[in-house]
């Protein structure tokens, strides 16, 4: 089938792009707009042309897959000048998403017809780059540099409506897009030579240039360290500085540096890794989810109401059950106060919180989860607890019920063991804050049944969240290689290090905490209750705990937290503690770069993520690097730890953690056989190939 379809409409030559899924404008789709301009452009039959698209995205934009290959003519910005220079008008029929290339075709074109759901941006900025087809340089020269520079920073595309009132697109079609475009690029046709983008200046006034200088100088100081976002700054400022040919070769030569850039290599990696994780292996697309309705959740507690508070924002009424009534109470006043929150923010309506509020109903007693098609249980972590619960739940729960426990490391078979239908048991790991955070482990335990791992994925989408279907083993994923750090950390005080350096390493390894910050926060007795229940011992760890230093609720932990101090503080106390730790096992104190630092923390994660792999836990190494981006912060320009390692050399890590093992003793810190083999072979995770989860 051809690319692009050139078909008369009367005396209008209708271009329609049919590349599935998205319309991605590939070489051939390039090639084939260049082509159909052309024709239509020499035919006298045709008076106007109208660039039209099939299915449902108008264009998602460059194929992203195609970045980083030597460039297939013709390019795009040369496609768009022969499309704007067109003696005869063009105009786009906009109707779904036109994203980043897609909507600068739309913008190279005389005329823009959007349907009402379609919606219209410029996403480059997400994937490390800046447009590099004329975005920053006709989008503001249409709608002026103040309204077209935020939408260029943020990447959201905008409404229809929003974009009708911006003046990007001259109409909003309520019937057939393409005839309404038509109609429009015949009357331009009418009226002689068609109105050039390039050549409009009359949004870019010098009101508008000092609202976007006042911008910019905004973003210079919350993205500073965002090369691309500096870019782009500079690319805009061209449309005041520079003629139009001269603004396009400078956007393109910036453009091209940022493509190249291992930041932008990251974050497309990251792209695919997302889209791939959505597939998982061994479950063919036709297995078809359970219907979803009504849930429940089982406790009301910071956790519980978080996810109450996904199904009631997807549309979904919840009953969140509790075992008193004064639970019940309190959960639901913290649900409200993060809804209330986000309206005095103006992030949500009055109106939106009343509706969601109203989809969320209080229960006491196990017994109100009769009717729920899916059941989430988010109690104590304590297997008895659990046992019992989905016990019970066994006598409650409508036949075909999914029953899943939001555990984060309890193995799952002894839950599903609990009752008669460990078909339906599964785990559904949500990460706290659970209305925030994109993360979604799904943990599929042997003998659970196809749809309801089908059920859990579609579903996570449907609250959306980003779920990875992972294997049943202590920690699954995230967690599991969260603990390596963890103890990687403690080694390094031991060894030399001081708190303040360690997370002053990490988050100029672009966290936004250090792990003992962190730790402070989420509560230093978690590790510590953790710990003596598996028998494991940490000797600064745990002696801050025995001394109450429990983090930021206590007011100290591994830091002073002096009332009013937002920052935790050095406490020569803890300082002290920490080295007579070292003295007790004979350790000579060394210091340590921060790249010494980031190495001994981040490899045994690696060597950790190498085994969850040998062992067949997670399915694909961008399965572990979407977990890590999307649940614990990992910065997303390094494109998670797996795609971090390849960057690094999987032989070099080899080496550092064999130097680790020899110097600590500790075996675990030997190099996995898989990692020594990648190693071997010169190859990197990348290379590997997808396996049942
Ligand atoms: C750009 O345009 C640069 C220009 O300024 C300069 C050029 C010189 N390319 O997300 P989904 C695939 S940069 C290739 O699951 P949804 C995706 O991999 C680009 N492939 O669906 C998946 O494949 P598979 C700026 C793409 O309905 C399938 O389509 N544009 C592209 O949830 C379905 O995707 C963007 O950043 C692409 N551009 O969401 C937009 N887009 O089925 C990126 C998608 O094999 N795309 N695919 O796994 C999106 O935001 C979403 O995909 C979209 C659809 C909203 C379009």
């Amino acid at each position: 089938m051809e690319l692009v379809q050139l078909a008369l409409r009367g005396r209008v030559a209708v271009a329609t792009i049919a590349n599935p899924p998205v319309n991605a404008l590939s070489a051939g789709v390039r090639a084939g707009l260049a082509e159909a301009v052309a024709k239509a452009g020499s035919d006298p039959a045709v008076d106007a042309i109208v660039i039209a698209a099939a299915g449902k995205a108008f264009i998602a934009g460059a194929d992203i897959s195609e970045f980083g290959k030597p460039p297939a003519a013709p390019i795009l910005p040369d496609v768009l000048e022969a499309i704007e220079t067109s003696a005869k008008p063009v105009v786009a029929a906009i109707q779904g998403v036109a994203l980043g290339g897609g909507l600068e075709v739309a913008l190279a074109c005389h005329a823009r017809v959007a349907s009402p759901a379609a919606r219209l941006g410029l996403p480059e900025i997400k994937l490390g780059i800046i447009p590099g087809a004329g975005g920053t340089q006709r989008l503001p020269r249409l709608i002026g540099a103040a309204k077209a520079f935020p939408m260029m920073l943020s990447g959201e595309p905008v409404s229809a409506d929003k974009a009708a009132e911006y003046g990007l697109v001259d109409m909003v079609a309520l019937g057939d897009v393409v005839e309404a475009a038509a109609a429009l690029a015949l009357d331009l046709a009418s009226k002689g030579a068609p109105p050039r983008t390039a050549d409009r200046m009359e949004a870019l006034t010098p009101a508008d240039r000092e609202a976007f200088e006042a911008l910019a100088a905004d973003a210079t100081k919350k993205s500073g360290d965002m090369p691309n976002a500096m870019a782009l700054i500079e690319a805009v400022r061209g449309v005041f500085t520079l003629p139009f040919a001269e603004g396009m070769a400078a956007e393109r030569a910036l453009f091209r540096t940022l493509v190249a850039d291992e930041r932008s290599k990251a974050l497309r990696y990251a792209f695919f890794a997302e889209r791939e994780a959505a597939k998982v292996p061994g479950i063919e697309a036709s297995v078809k989810p359970r219907p979803i309705a009504k849930a429940a959740v089982i406790g009301a507690g910071t956790m519980g109401g978080g996810i109450a508070m996904c199904f009631a924002n997807a549309g979904i009424p919840v009953t969140l059950i509790e075992t008193e009534q004064g639970q019940i109470d309190n959960g639901m006043n913290r649900v409200a106060a993060i809804y209330e929150m986000s309206v005095t923010r103006g992030s949500l309506t009055a109106e939106k919180r009343d509706e969601r509020m109203a989809l969320i109903t209080g229960a006491v007693g196990l017994a109100a989860a009769h009717d729920a098609d899916i059941v989430i249980e988010a109690a104590f972590e304590e297997m008895g607890v659990k046992k019992q619960i989905f016990g019970a739940l066994d006598g409650i729960a409508k036949p075909g019920a999914i029953l899943a426990s939001n555990t984060s490391y309890l193995d799952i078979p002894t839950i599903a063991a609990a009752t008669k239908r460990p078909q339906d048991v599964i785990g559904m790991h949500f990460f706290s804050p659970a209305n925030v955070m994109k993360l979604l482990e799904v943990v599929r335990p042997a003998g659970v049944a196809d749809d309801v791992v089908a059920t859990a994925v579609a579903l996570g989408r449907t609250l959306g969240k980003v779920p990875v279907v992972v294997g049943n083993c202590f920690g699954f994923v995230g967690n599991r290689m969260l603990a390596q750090r963890t103890r990687a950390a403690e080694r390094l005080l031991i060894a030399g290090a001081l708190p303040h350096e360690v997370d002053a390493a990490v988050t100029a390894f672009g966290f936004k905490m250090g792990p003992f910050a962190m730790s402070d926060l989420a509560g230093n007795d978690i590790g510590w209750r953790t710990r003596k229940s598996l028998g494991k011992k940490a000797a600064v760890a745990d002696a801050l705990c025995e001394a109450g230093r429990f983090g930021q609720k206590t007011g100290k932990g591994y830091y002073l937290y002096p009332a009013g101090a937002r920052a935790g503080q050095r406490d020569p106390e803890v300082e002290a503690l920490i080295a007579r730790v070292s003295a007790e096992r004979g350790v000579t104190r060394r210091s340590f770069t921060a790249d010494e630092i980031v190495a001994r923390l981040m490899d045994p994660m690696v060597n950790e993520g190498a085994r969850i792999l040998e062992e067949g836990i997670a399915a694909r190494p961008g399965d572990i690097d979407i977990i890590w981006l999307n649940g614990y912060n990992w910065p997303a320009w390094r494109g998670g730890p797996m795609h971090w390692a390849d960057t690094v050399g999987l032989d070099v890590i080899v080496k550092r953690l064999e130097a680790q093992a020899a110097e600590s003793g500790d075996a675990t810190l030997e190099p996995s056989p898989l990692l020594r083999r990648l190693a071997t072979e010169g190859k990197g995770f990348s290379e590997l190939k997808a396996q049942a989860a």
